[in-house]
């Protein structure tokens, strides 16, 4: 799906800013507040997380449906063309309703969806109300579960003790709800381009692009591609749906600090035009290599999420820039969008700043502990499809992007044939779905990796390990040994391997002589103490660090005020274990670490 951008022939319209809002006490459809001016209403920014805007605990730990409404008007002047509107993310479930009237329905709280609005709307004030139900269960993606994963971990002691309804995560961030993204307004000719798809390889120093444009209507008006180079100028050309371009001496896209160099690709179809931005790369796996450009790679970076004060998990682009600062200051170079597709923004910062991303779906929290198989009991494997084939359909052109995430920590060791089966089977779909056939993977948890038979399946094997925090906790010695046999396994299946989680909590400001669990000189020596055992391994192929930055979760007896493995407090301070990174990241090349 095109990401709406304001071009010569499509306008672009942002509907960000304070809308109306209402929590839902139960009756929100039977009295059908959508079709009329919300009763009493409170005021909410959107895009935002509702949860942390107003005090109490009716906002933060809502469970149910929410309304939010303004009223819309265009002008008389663009009624001759085509007038979508586009959710970049209502979290989780969204129904949208103009006039009182149905319009449009999306299950899946981290991907784009729009409705064409020509037919629905009248001359005047449109009432735009998009009702938002943030309830997670075994049938959406995150999976919410029966206890919460917190006081899942004491055994469930008093889950269902009381009858008020409520979330309960099985996953380690906070369910932050709402439009978290931006809804926007845009317009197209009513002859429009649909879609476009470029896959890019190289050939001596040229770069090659194939492309494939997908228009509204076949016949008719031509498609013109031109290839700008970064100054705007036009450096290659093509017409028809697609097709073969060569691009003479061709400037690669390299993670920086090589240069992340862009070329557009301008549309021309009829009366409509649009710009993708591209780079020419390629990705590979090669033996025990992730080759980007032909060359071996390492990874060096973190998990993330979208978190910060008030926003919540709302798009929020001041933090997105300084985030990627804070990841060049590090001397980083990657990280994984745990637990769920961000927003589109961050990928186009990423593609401009040169940090390779792994893309991952919303897939966390499948696994219902011992005894239950969550491959028989949770019927999500048709959505969890569905997230796949639009998480790559929109993230699918981005050189950022070099490795699909199918989920994570999911249950491989208790019914390792079952979990084969699911498993094994997206991933082809992955496979099959991106046009540019990208390394597909899936991040296991700590497990027994005898047993598991999935995660040695994936094209790169990524392992998510806390030796030395939540086992053999605050014994590093037994720590490195227990990492060490798990390394020897590795190193026979003669597959890339990376570490895509492994962090000890640190409390900011907590010091210690004597590095003990959740001061800062603990964290730092739990990281040094494991880089060196990675550091022996040729096979090893990258190292991201959990978390980028504190964050929020549910709340539990193994959590104060959010999870603490950030390198950086909520706030972006640095721990000190920021400070060890930047030094050690800095000496890390991004080719060839490893020879
Ligand atoms: C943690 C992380 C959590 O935040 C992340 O979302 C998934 C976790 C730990 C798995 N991975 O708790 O900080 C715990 C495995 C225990 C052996």
């Amino acid at each position: 799906m095109l990401y709406p951008v304001l071009t010569q022939s499509r306008l672009l319209s942002d509907l960000s800013g304070v809308w109306d809002f209402k929590l839902d006490n139960g009756k929100g459809f039977e009295e059908k507040w959508y079709e009329k001016p919300l009763k009493d209403a409170d005021t909410m920014p959107v895009p935002a997380s509702y949860n942390d805007l107003k005090e109490g605990s009716d906002f933060r730990d809502h469970y149910g449906w929410v309304f939010y409404q303004r009223n819309i008007s265009v002008p008389e002047y663009v009624k001759s063309q085509r007038i979508v509107l586009r959710c970049a993310a209502v979290t989780h479930y969204a129904m949208i309703y103009l006039n009182g009237k149905l319009i449009c329905e999306h299950k899946g709280g981290f991907l784009p969806f729009e409705v064409e609005l020509n037919d629905d709307l009248q001359d005047g004030d449109n009432l735009l109300t998009i009702a938002v139900n943030n309830v997670i269960d075994y049938t959406t993606l995150p999976v919410g579960g029966k206890a919460n994963m917190m006081s899942g971990m004491m055994g469930g002691m008093g889950a269902g003790a009381s009858d008020k309804p409520q979330n309960n995560p099985n996953f380690d961030f906070f369910n932050y709800a709402g439009i978290n993204r931006p809804v926007r307004i845009y317009t197209t000719p009513k002859a429009y381009i649909k879609d476009v798809t470029l896959v890019t390889d190289i050939r001596g120093t040229d770069g090659i692009v194939n492309y494939q444009v997908k228009t509204s209507d076949t016949d008719g008006q031509e498609v013109v591609l031109q290839i700008l180079d970064a100054n705007g100028n036009e450096v290659a050309q093509a017409k028809g749906t697609s097709g073969e371009i060569v691009i003479p001496d061709a400037k690669l896209w390299e993670p920086y600090p090589g240069t992340p160099y862009l070329y557009t690709a301008a549309v021309t179809f009829g009366d409509d035009y649009y710009e993708e931005p591209f780079g020419v790369r390629t990705v590979r796996v090669e033996g025990t290599s992730f080759l980007i450009n032909g060359k071996p790679f390492y990874f060096k970076g973190f998990g993330k999420h979208e978190d910060s004060a008030f926003h919540g998990r709302g798009m929020d682009v001041c933090l997105d820039v300084k985030d990627v600062n804070l990841i060049h200051w590090l001397h980083a170079n990657s990280f994984r969008t745990s637990h769920y597709p961000y927003a589109e923004e961050m990928y186009r910062l990423c593609d401009r700043e040169g940090i390779v991303i792994i893309d991952e779906v919303p897939a966390v929290g499948i696994g219902a502990g011992a005894g239950i198989n969550p491959y028989e009991t949770f019927p999500i494997r048709e959505h969890h499809e569905q997230v796949i084939k639009d998480m790559i359909a929109r993230d699918k052109n981005h050189p950022c992007v070099v490795m699909w995430s199918l989920g994570n920590e999911p249950d491989t060791e208790n019914f390792p044939e079952s979990a084969y089966e699911y498993w094994h089977s997206l991933y082809e779909l992955a496979h099959e779905t991106d046009p540019s056939d990208r390394p597909v993977t899936l991040v296991c948890c700590q497990n027994n990796y005898e047993k598991d038979i999935v995660t040695r399946s994936m094209d790169v094997v990524c392992i998510n390990r806390y030796y030395g925090w939540y086992n053999l906790s605050g014994d590093l010695d037994a720590a490195c040994y227990g990492l060490n046999l798990e390394l020897d396994f590795w190193e026979k299946q003669n597959k890339p391997v990376m570490i895509t989680e492994y962090g000890a909590d640190a409390v900011a400001g907590i010091h210690e002589c004597v590095p003990e669990m959740f001061s800062e000189e603990f964290q730092v020596e739990f990281y040094k103490r494991q880089n060196a055992q990675f550091d022996k391994r040729k096979f090893f192929i990258g190292e991201h660090v959990w978390n980028f930055a504190d964050f929020a979760t549910v709340q539990g007896c193994m959590r104060v005020d959010g999870n603490k493995k950030g390198l950086f407090t909520r706030e972006r301070r640095p721990k000190m274990a920021a400070h060890y990174f930047k030094e050690r990241w800095g000496e890390i090349p991004n080719f060839e670490y490893k020879g």
